[in-house]
């Protein structure tokens, strides 16, 4: 049985959208069972899902995108606030009338041949203070299975939307219409990459995404709504929309503490987020791996949903030994997008941890044998799997009250100076680690800057819907705010990626970094050992717990070093940056530089 819409505006502008787009037809998403098996028995007998074999893997499916469509497409990510100077110098902005004009050319018609599919969704639990919802309109089944799996959607939501409650308005088409009687492909979309347009109005609360059916640009309640719209409301209401994963972790004496990390992409936050801990007795389980929403609550400390009810996690690299409870998760009732196909029906990808079969069919639909020269899956594979299904999903992840948050990790990949684990003096310091991080620019982005720094404030310089200046003063806000300053998380800055001279792994990671968490836990309970340097509170070698583990107490001693002069070129480098902020930086930041830089000598 489709939803029924008893909200009035809501139906307008369904309505809107449907004299815009022209739909063949318009189903409003109960998110039942069977509207899901109906929707990928479509898609199957269409050719656009491959059932994968039942006794690998039940309930699970492979899409292949277009080659052209396999990624978020940061340069078309628009914020078209209403002045130029709320986006700030980070995000592409474009005058939302203009853009509107622009679109609706694009969006008129756009969905003939087609069915406009209305999703009602909940980011976080049904009913929670800190879930919001939001409705998507689409033409793409494909979407509305993956949201089916990565939100809350369907009749329950309309419910909770009653007759006028708030939603964030989301539409999406493909932009592929179909002419009476043209056979549609598996992958539309729109095939030029100046055809595709993912666009948010932050004041109107609205997205707009056109010509791209992949992930965050088509899974609305992603990225766009859930960090760059959602750090517009967070701003404006006073909580914060983070991309960081929530973990929980548990002492062998039984005591947890809940913990967000923010790391920019290929950190392993997937990984982070679902750790087999080392350390003997000691327990990780998940609440999320993306996005953390964090509210005060009555008692003073900040409580975090995890908005999400799935993972959108990149499949290259996953395997048994980088993330079993990843693997494990993904058995059954997955999607799996250009990953590639063996021929008993199951899926491979580079890195899954077993041989490459003699044959495949790679994620472009061809024949693929070892050594032919080409990845046989997708760099950006993805599976959408239902978060229940993790084996270390904390039992406690859908409580409407959110956890109590102990600690924030940010982090990057850094060969250098930046050490294993520094903890921050208090909040103003900890958000200045936290606005300095980033990565070293990789080969794998063809640039002229490998080996530099890119910095990624809290790794959400693609998400901040808004000034990236005024982003550091919300965070600096949120401080100031707090009903007891004492209870406000403790932030860490942490480096899993320390290499020798030669190039070799200093640290081994992984379940590893459990050590890491425990001294943590340690500070947290004020028994932790550290000293307290230039750069913040750093732990002597021995008071990171080794036993059982063979690293050389040299590469201890290096990866917990305060390299000075490797810190004096850090102090360079970060006020180099800190000016394509421009005058909205906030002093606080500089102060706390203009500090580092003193301290350092
Ligand atoms: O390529 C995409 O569309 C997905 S990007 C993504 C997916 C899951 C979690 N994080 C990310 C990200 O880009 O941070
Ligand atoms: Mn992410």
């Amino acid at each position: 049985m489709a939803g029924v819409i008893n909200h009035k505006k809501l139906q307008d502008w369904v309505d809107e959208i449907k004299a815009m787009c022209q739909p063949d037809d318009v189903y409003v998403c109960d998110g039942s069972d069977a509207e899901y098996n109906g929707l990928l028995k479509k898609m199957v007998d269409s050719g656009a899902a491959i059932p994968l074999n039942p006794q690998k893997r039940p309930g699970c499916y492979l899409f292949r995108s277009h080659s052209s469509d396999v990624a978020r497409v940061e340069n078309r990510t628009f914020i078209a606030s209403k002045s130029q100077d709320d986006a700030g110098p980070t995000n592409n902005w474009i005058d939302p009338v203009q853009l509107k004009a622009e679109m609706t050319k694009k969006y008129t018609g756009s969905m003939k041949g087609r069915t406009m599919y209305v999703i009602p969704y909940s980011m976080g639990p049904i009913g929670s203070p800190i879930s919001k919802i939001g409705v998507e309109i689409t033409d793409s089944p494909y979407v509305v299975v993956n949201m089916r799996i990565m939100t809350r959607i369907g009749t329950d939501v309309l419910k909770a939307l009653g007759a006028d409650g708030d939603f964030v308005r989301c539409l999406h088409s493909v932009g592929a219409p179909l002419a009476p009687g043209q056979k549609d492909v598996s992958w539309p979309c729109a095939q030029s990459v100046d055809d595709k347009y993912i666009s948010h109005f932050p004041e109107e609360r609205m997205i707009w995404s056109y010509g791209s059916g992949y992930g965050g640009n088509a899974l609305l309640g992603k990225k766009c709504f859930a960090l760059r719209i959602a750090s517009v409301q967070a701003r404006d209401e006073g909580w914060l929309a983070e991309h960081m994963l929530i973990l929980k972790i548990t002492s062998p004496q039984g005591d947890s503490k809940y913990v967000c990390g923010a790391f920019p992409s290929a950190c392993g936050k997937t990984n982070l987020a679902m750790l087999v801990p080392t350390v003997p007795g000691w327990k990780v389980e998940t609440i999320g791996d993306d996005i953390s929403w964090m509210k005060f609550g009555k008692d003073g400390r900040l409580y975090a949903i995890n908005p999400e009810a799935g993972f959108f996690g990149v499949a290259p690299g996953t395997s048994m030994e980088s993330n079993g409870s990843a693997m494990r998760t993904i058995v059954k009732d997955t999607i799996f997008t250009n990953v590639a196909l063996t021929d008993d029906g199951d899926v491979w990808w580079e890195g899954i941890g077993t041989e490459p079969p003699a044959h495949l069919i790679d994620w472009e639909g061809k024949d693929w044998t070892p050594g032919c020269g080409r990845n046989a899956a997708h760099a950006n594979a993805r599976f959408t799997a239902p978060a229940k299904q993790c084996p270390v999903i904390a039992p406690e992840w859908e409580d409407p009250a959110g956890v109590p948050i102990s600690a924030i990790l940010v982090g990057g990949r850094r060969k250098t100076t930046v050490p294993l684990v520094n903890e921050s003096f208090d909040w103003g310091h900890g958000i200045f680690l936290g606005s300095i991080m980033g990565s070293e620019i990789t080969a794998a982005v063809i640039s002229d800057k490998v080996g530099q720094v890119r910095r990624d404030p809290f790794a959400m310089l693609p998400f901040i819907g808004y000034h990236a200046g005024d982003y550091l003063k919300h965070w600096l806000d949120i401080g100031a705010a707090a009903p007891d300053k004492t209870k406000l998380p403790k932030i860490y800055y942490v480096n899993w990626f320390r290499r020798s001279p030669e190039g070799k792994f200093l640290w081994p990671g992984y379940g590893d970094n459990s050590r890491v968490l425990k001294w943590i836990c340690e500070r947290l309970a004020g028994t932790g050992k550290a000293n307290k340097t230039a750069i913040g509170n750093v732990p002597p070698a021995d008071a990171i717990d080794l036993s059982g583990l063979n690293v050389p107490k040299a590469d201890m001693e290096t990866i917990l070093a305060v390299d000075t002069e490797g810190w004096k070129s850090e102090v360079a480098s970060i006020r180099e940056s800190y000016k394509s902020y421009g005058a909205k930086l906030p002093a606080e930041m500089t102060k706390q530089l203009d500090e580092l830089e003193k301290r350092l000598g």
